[in-house]
């Protein structure tokens, strides 16, 4: 039956070997990745591998994947939406159908908070990965298990925020050697993660009170490193987090090309973003097959 999965206390499979939500087995992945938001991009970005490389599958849960060959060394591009819970399918579910270190690269979009990173410019997350999220106890003003001093305290504060969480020097100083052989605009940053869209990036919502004015002029002081954010996207915290508790090694880098500024409002334009997303796609596939992969230690 398709509902039938086995080993439902770990990783899912469905009978066949391939695991529940990716749909992928053994095989059909390689060892270097580079991860996107959407289909779209991931296409565009299959159709710099080599020619005739490419086997395409889609998942009936939205994960859409391609695998092929870049200058003859075997790579994957995997489509996974949005937010940190679909990265966190997607890394676990392919550790569990690969064997020995991984290398990763997100490709995003993100809404630039640089007022001198304008839209159509690339970030990479060099500086690490803060993530914003919710404390939702703040609103129901209660916290389970704790006296209700240690609770008001723990419910006072609408959001929380981590210290910025890192990724791989190693590969990300690969990407910037790669794109400095490009014209692309590129800026090394502080990247910060919302669990949400909309509240957790500061967006105000006519129909809800989200108390979340807050939320990016604090990351100045939480973050601990004296500067601000320069870029705001959902997915790269969880991979940096996952790479580095991983017991199996994983470098992960990641960069995302500013589809809007925060401070100025611009907005880039549909044929610069697609360019940007081709040149964004060669950049790390190279920084992806100059990495020693196999040899990375935790
Ligand atoms: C929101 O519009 C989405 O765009 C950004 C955010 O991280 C979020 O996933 O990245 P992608 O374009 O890679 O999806």
């Amino acid at each position: 039956k398709e509902e039938y999965v086995t080993n439902p206390n770990s990783v899912l499979f469905k009978p066949d070997g391939r695991v529940y939500h990716l749909e992928l087995k053994e095989g059909d992945v390689a060892k270097r990745l580079i991860t996107v938001g959407s289909p779209n991009r991931a296409d565009l970005i299959s159709q710099l591998l080599d020619k005739d490389s490419v086997k395409s599958f889609v998942s009936s849960r939205q994960f859409t994947t391609f695998t092929g060959t870049f200058k003859g060394t075997p790579v994957t591009i995997v489509s996974i939406g949005m937010g940190s819970i679909m990265m966190d399918f997607m890394v676990r579910e392919y550790l569990a159908i690969t064997n020995g270190p991984l290398a990763i690269i997100r490709i995003g979009t993100c809404g630039s908070f640089n007022k001198d990173i304008p839209p159509g410019n690339v970030i990479t997350a060099k500086e690490g990965s803060i993530y914003i999220y919710r404390n939702y106890m703040h609103w129901d003003g209660t916290y389970n298990n704790v006296d209700d001093a240690t609770a008001k305290t723990l419910c006072a504060e609408p959001y929380f925020f981590t210290k910025p969480g890192k990724g791989s020097d190693q590969l990300q100083d690969l990407m910037a050697s790669h794109f400095k052989s490009t014209n692309v605009p590129v800026s090394e940053g502080l990247n910060a993660c919302g669990e949400t869209f909309f509240a957790c990036q500061r967006r105000e919502d006519p129909s809800y009170d989200d108390e979340n004015k807050g939320v990016i002029p604090n990351l100045t002081n939480l973050a601990g490193t004296g500067k601000s954010i320069d870029f705001c996207e959902m997915e790269t915290h969880e991979l940096f987090h996952l790479a580095k508790l991983s017991k199996t090694p994983i470098a992960a880098g990641a960069c995302a090309i500013a589809l809007v500024n925060r401070h100025t409002s611009g907005v880039v334009g549909p044929d610069q973003l697609h360019q940007r997303e081709e040149e964004c796609g060669k950049a790390c596939l190279s920084a992806l097959v100059d990495l020693d992969v196999s040899n990375l230690k935790k």
